[in-house]
């Protein structure tokens, strides 16, 4: 039988996708959509949505029990630049919704969990380059310290309770079907927007900032990954690293140029230059690579060519 899934914040940049990839694998009325707001039609249309408050317990509980829901994967967050403005509202956003979602798996409700972390449990202290799976981590922004906080709540109520909670350390993400939203690598999607409207675009990191980046395909396809592994493989309870490319804003316009050449790009560095600053620049994945065979696909140039043929379309 399949198996049934509730993704929470499934409007989102990483949801979207999610939903659709898992709608093709489990058949779309086994993968129940659900998000504070309504979202795009591809996503309404192809299979069973909730209208969802991921900080009500007793409403996620309710379409867990209504749809004899097994997994949960838990989407819906306040992401870095947003939660700089908001602190309160993103501290709460993001562990209420994890201790609603880790206490229902800790009752039995659900059997598996995926929640998603960041290189944001990273801060200035960490080592930059290769970044390993255990090192320093003094966060500097709201989001890195409730992500850092949430890795050891999954941690912990693995130990103790035996909730199967798997997760990742997401880079920034890619992708031209959902627009990412109020976080620090989103110029790196922005970008190839304005590309095609309008032939320039004015970077908010300065041209030398080099962040951890994937494209979402890559993302997705670690993300099912990871939740189909056997449980006795998994070492890491808190949350993988996960690497992808690097690149700096100088090296994506480059890139872009190779398809685009009237391509011009400036720089305004802006509040969220010094939360970039803070992150590492690349990310050393072997633990995944060993644990689950985690490989990614997708170069600098290869991601340019897939997001300009998909904006075009
Ligand atoms: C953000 O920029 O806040 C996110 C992230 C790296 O988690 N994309």
């Amino acid at each position: 039988m399949a198996i049934k899934t509730l993704i929470i914040g499934a409007c989102g940049q990483i949801g979207t996708e999610l939903t659709l990839a898992l709608r093709e694998k489990h058949g779309n009325e086994n993968v129940i959509a659900s998000d504070i707001r309504e979202g795009s039609a591809s996503l309404m249309s192809s299979g069973p949505f909730e209208v969802l408050d991921a900080t009500n317990y007793k409403a996620i509980e309710d379409i867990v029990l209504h749809y004899d829901v097994e997994e949960v994967y838990l989407m819906a967050a306040m992401l870095s630049a947003t939660a700089e403005k908001f602190p309160m509202r993103g501290w709460e956003l993001n562990m209420n919704s994890l201790f609603n979602v880790l206490n229902l798996a800790k009752d039995k409700k659900v059997a598996k969990v995926f929640w998603p972390s960041s290189i944001a449990v990273f801060g200035p202290s960490t080592p930059k380059f290769d970044t390993p799976q255990t090192t320093v981590m003094e966060p500097t922004t709201v989001y890195g310290i409730s992500k850092q906080t949430g890795e050891r709540w999954c941690e912990y109520y693995f130990n103790k309770y035996g909730v199967d909670v798997r997760s990742i350390r997401y880079p920034g993400l890619i992708s031209y079907k959902t627009m990412p939203g109020g976080g620090t690598t989103d110029y790196a999607v922005e970008i190839y927007h304005e590309a095609l409207k309008e032939g320039k675009y004015t970077s908010f990191l300065s041209e030398d900032t080099a962040l951890p980046m994937m494209f979402m395909d890559d993302a997705i396809k670690a993300t099912i990954s990871l939740m189909e592994t056997e449980e006795d493989k998994l070492t890491i309870r808190s949350s993988y690293n996960l690497g992808g490319i690097s690149f700096t804003p100088k090296e994506l316009a480059a890139s872009i140029q190779k398809e685009i050449p009237d391509f011009k790009i400036d720089y305004a560095p802006d509040f969220r230059q010094p939360i970039a600053d803070s992150w590492p620049s690349s990310i050393d994945d072997a633990q995944a690579q060993k644990d689950w065979n985690w490989k990614h696909e997708y170069d600098i140039d290869k991601m340019t060519k897939t997001m300009l043929a998909g904006l075009r379309d």
